[in-house]
């Protein structure tokens, strides 16, 4: 299952929370099981899958809800916290040194992207102010200093590499050497050997003699339990200071890496997304837990969420909950919609709208919107308040007034009626609905 699957999946679960009308133990275990099913399916190990559900499921059922909060989000807030606690608390920033000399050694099996990381990861620290260096100490695929070596012209980085020498070792000593002055030096090893304990057995030689100040292990996206067994291996082999995710653009069953995370306890600290050496970024888990759901950062929307009730005028809160809603109020919490920066942010950051709104509607929407605001103020008071005073002269009246057509006018009149056919029915809610099927666009 691609990793945005499992974001859908995981979505999915969680708009069921979002959309019913209690939340109680009974929905809360669904939740959990739904979770467990979408985790299982992105090849997360069962026993962390376990684990996680079961501290969700208790955290949801027996925390106390803090003040402020409903249940509702409450339980989004733990899903929320217990994914991104899976995944590391807290982002690990890399441990560079500026003006020291600072080795970093890849190691991973063949195919993981190794060697395409070190070229991106050259690039990162170059980007940053650091003087990056590349040596290439794989002996045994053929080509592969060649290939490394393109890389590091194309974003003029050094690289050391011999490809006559047969001891990566040497090689290794030689490279560090003539990069002394470097202040990052990457190191690009093999992934491949005749047997795969070969393999541990160079990378503990390599660790042992050049004594790196970090190794990281690249681990490849799409592959599945695997992971958490390579990983292991090389952890006992060789101490795993971190490790770098790639291929976390395709159809990436991003749950095998994650479980390799857990295994080793080493931390997650770069994903690469793409083949070109611009395609890496530095791993923050919250901001992956919230794209990985769809849903952005959660704190920042439970924010604005709680923004977005207290601005509601007095005026309309009243009209909403006596029924009498008017253009006038309408166009009031459009306005209120503006104040919250612009309306896709909105929209994305509303769990759940991000993965059923295509982008070309949120365009539309967004158009929209702003375009009903001009036709509200083209209209007399008094049809604002009474919009049932509408006939055709009066539509191309306000057609005319707003730079609009007849049709567009006649589409901001449906939509009023809709909105407040729907907002009866919240009448005896004190919020305004920006959720779900309170989103006024006519997009659900
Ligand atoms: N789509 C995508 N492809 C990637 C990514 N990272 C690496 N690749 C591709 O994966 C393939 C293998 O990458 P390498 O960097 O050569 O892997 P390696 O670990 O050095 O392989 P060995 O040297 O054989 O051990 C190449 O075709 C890369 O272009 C990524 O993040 N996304
Ligand atoms: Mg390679």
């Amino acid at each position: 299952m691609a990793l945005e699957r499992l974001g859908s999946t995981l979505y999915d679960a969680l708009k069921k929370v979002f959309r019913a009308t209690v939340v109680d133990e009974a929905s809360v275990k669904e939740l959990v099981r739904d979770i467990q099913r979408a985790l299982l399916q992105a090849d997360v190990n069962v026993k962390l899958v376990v684990d996680i559900s079961k501290r969700i499921e208790d955290r949801a059922l027996k925390e106390k809800v803090p003040p402020g909060i409903s249940r509702r989000e409450h339980v989004i807030k733990v899903v929320y916290e217990e994914l991104t606690r899976f995944l590391g608390e807290k982002p690990v920033p890399m441990k560079v040194e500026p003006g020291k000399k600072n080795v970093i050694m890849l190691v991973g099996i063949q195919g993981s992207g190794k060697t395409t990381a070190a070229a991106k990861l050259a690039r990162y620290f170059q980007k940053r102010g650091l003087q990056a260096a590349l040596v290439s100490v794989d002996t045994y695929r053929p080509g592969a200093y060649a290939q490394l070596q393109q890389l590091a012209n194309r974003i003029s980085v050094p690289i050391y590499g011999d490809v006559k020498q047969k001891d990566p070792v040497k090689i290794a000593h030689d490279g560090l050497t003539l990069f002394a002055d470097k202040e990052v030096i990457i190191v690009d090893t093999a992934g491949r050997h005749k047997e795969e304990q070969d393999l541990i057995k160079e990378m503990k030689m390599l660790e042992k003699n050049i004594k790196p100040d970090e190794i990281m292990l690249v681990i490849d996206g799409t592959i599945g339990q695997q992971a958490t067994a390579q990983a292991k291996a090389f952890n006992e082999a060789t101490p795993l200071g971190s490790i770098l995710v790639t291929k976390l653009d395709g159809s990436a069953r991003g749950g095998g890496a994650l479980s390799a995370v857990a295994a080793t306890g080493a931390p997650m600290k770069f994903i690469s997304t793409g083949e070109k050496v611009e395609d890496i970024e530095a791993f923050v888990p919250s901001r992956f837990v919230g794209r990985l759901l769809g849903m952005g950062d959660l704190e920042t929307l439970l924010e604005r969420v709680r923004e977005a009730e207290v601005k509601v005028p007095e005026k309309t809160a009243k009209a909403i909950l006596s029924g009498r809603f008017t253009l006038t109020d309408m166009y009031e919490q459009f306005e209120a919609m503006k104040g919250m920066g612009t309306f896709r942010k909105l929209l994305k950051m509303i769990p759940g709208m991000s993965y059923d709104i295509p982008e070309d509607a949120l365009n539309v929407a967004e158009g929209r919107l702003e375009k009903w605001r001009v036709v509200i103020q083209s209209m007399t008071p008094s049809e604002r308040e009474d919009p049932k005073v509408f006939n055709s002269s009066r539509i191309k009246r306000v057609a005319k007034g707003s730079g609009t057509n007849e049709k567009e006018v006649k589409e901001l009149l449906k939509q009023y009626s809709l909105m407040r056919r729907m907002l009866k029915t919240f009448r005896r809610k004190k919020k305004l609905p920006f959720f779900g099927k309170g989103l006024p666009t006519g997009l659900k």
